[in-house]
């Protein structure tokens, strides 16, 4: 029997130490959802790095507890995680692929690192994987990994999906070593994206960087057929919708309506990220106060960013940056009663986000690069009376789907403080009337769609090519 293999970066779950024991907490996240119907079955497994620094005699205590829910660490020391995982794949991909070439560093320490982390991951995967297998792994930080896997196993099933987005060749280009990446991901037989466009970049880079030949939407390379295609991602849109009805979630409303009354919402959430576009959002907002001192005490913006990646220089200097502007903007508007932002730097339980989702008037989603963005359909799934407006920008990869959002620029500051006023002044007919085909969509195309449509495809795709070499 085949079975299949998850490999991502990091495992579904958060390991601590309490009371001298390492305990699990299994990843309420979207994608661990999404693939907790495959991962969980026989014997299936998920491999990633277990997130923590592990001392050499705690490991196998771990390994055993992950074993039990079907998962396999691979284990990282310090150096590894400076190298490969900050430094090339948060300080070299991740800035490229969002069009921040500025911040890129191409350090050779960091490419090192990188290789040996990915020939790491392969060995986890080897010590698993046997022929006819199906792997299925994740994401910028592995890009390598489907060519190493590919020579040890030349006719495993393997599947790519990468949740960032593909930047533009004259991007790509600038990566010295943009060659080893491109045959590293080819090595797949089916490599999938969030949107037509990075298909788009994707196959332009492949075919302007390597001797290969394309066909439609399909690569040749080393008498190989590898298909490349659009894969939206979406959410566990139930969960989102059933959250809003639970106690927990209704009581959090109660404490929101009865500390600012029918103030109208303004909700942010992010990860702290310059893709984020979180500074044009704020710059935005003040706009509007200063344009429009009646909205004073009737609005009021509540943006939550998560930590993220703060080792890295530019993470703080926009953590900074934000601060002082949230306290610049609070200062010149506040009243004794009235804070115009808050502003939260940490994470909440997911009850918390559902109740502020369900509550909130408008989301504003204003990335400057997103794969996805998944915030926005978890704003759409969490409306369950279908009022509420999201303003999106034209830069996520969910702008595509979510066509009845109000799709902004986030670089056109007039155009952002336009939407926010539409927003505010929005009859509830049209409200509603968008929200309802917002919703369609969302619950409609969720994680589970997405899961199963990526595996049919990569069946399919397995098939041809096993008939091809038949004939
Ligand atoms: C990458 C790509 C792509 C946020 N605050 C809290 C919290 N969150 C959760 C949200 C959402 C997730 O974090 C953020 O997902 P995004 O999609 O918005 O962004 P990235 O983390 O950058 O994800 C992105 C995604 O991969 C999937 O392919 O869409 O483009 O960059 O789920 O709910 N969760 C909790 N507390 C918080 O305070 N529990």
């Amino acid at each position: 029997m085949s079975k299949t293999i998850i490999v991502s970066n990091r495992l579904p779950v958060r390991i601590a130490k309490e009371n001298d024991e390492y305990q699990l907490k299994v990843s309420e996240g979207g994608l661990a959802t999404g693939l907790g119907s495959i991962y969980k079955q026989g014997d299936n497994v998920w491999i990633g790095w277990a997130g923590l620094d592990v001392d050499k005699g705690d490991e196998a205590e771990i390994t055993n507890k992950l074993k039990q829910e079907n998962l396999c660490p691979v284990y990282l020391d310090p150096e590894e995680i400076q190298n490969y995982y900050e430094g090339f794949s948060n300080e070299t991909l991740w800035p490229i692929f969002h069009y921040m070439s500025t911040y890129a560093q191409y350090e050779q320490v960091y490419w090192d690192y990188y290789q040996s982390v990915n020939e790491k991951f392969k060995k986890v995967v080897l010590e698993i994987a046997e022929p006819g297998d199906i792997i299925w792994i994740h994401d910028y930080q592995l890009l390598l990994l489907p060519q190493m896997i590919r020579e040890a196993l030349p006719n495993t099933t393997i599947g790519f999906f990468q949740h960032i987005p593909f930047p533009s060749y004259e991007l790509f280009r600038l990566i010295p070593w943009r060659a080893e990446l491109l045959n590293g991901m080819l090595g797949s037989d089916l490599i999938g994206f969030h949107t037509y466009d990075d298909v788009r970049h994707f196959t332009s880079s492949a075919t302007r960087v390597l001797p290969i030949q394309t066909t439609a939407n399909v690569i040749h390379k080393d008498d190989r057929n590898i298909t490349i295609d659009a894969f939206p991602m979406g959410i566990d849109a139930k969960k989102f919708n059933d959250l809003t009805h639970t106690e927990a979630v209704l009581q959090e409303k109660e404490v929101y309506n009865q500390i600012i009354g029918d103030t109208k919402i303004i909700l942010s959430i992010d990860r702290l990220d310059y893709s984020k576009g979180i500074i044009q959002r704020l710059l935005a907002f003040d706009k509007v106060l200063s344009e429009n001192p009646d909205y004073i005490e009737k609005i009021s913006m509540h943006m939550i960013v998560v930590p993220s990646r703060d080792n890295i220089p530019q993470y703080r200097d926009l953590r900074d940056d934000i601060d002082k502007l949230v306290g610049n903007i609070n200062s010149r508007y506040r009243t004794p009663s009235w804070h115009p932002i808050h502003y939260f730097y940490r994470s909440f339980p997911i009850e918390t986000l559902s109740g502020l989702y369900s509550r909130a008037d408008i989301c504003l989603v204003t990335p400057m690069r997103d794969g996805m963005n998944l915030v926005s359909k978890e704003y759409i799934a969490s409306k369950t009376d279908e009022t509420g407006v999201l303003i999106l920008s034209e830069m996520a990869g969910a702008s595509k789907e979510l066509i009845e959002a109000i799709i902004v620029n986030p670089n056109n500051l007039g155009e952002m403080y336009r939407a926010i006023v539409q927003a505010l002044e929005m009859p509830e007919e049209e409200k509603i009337s968008r929200m309802k085909n917002l919703r369609e969509t969302v619950m409609k195309f969720d994680i589970n769609h997405w899961v199963k449509i990526f595996m049919d495809q990569l069946a399919a795709v397995k098939n041809h090519e096993k008939s091809r070499r038949a004939k």
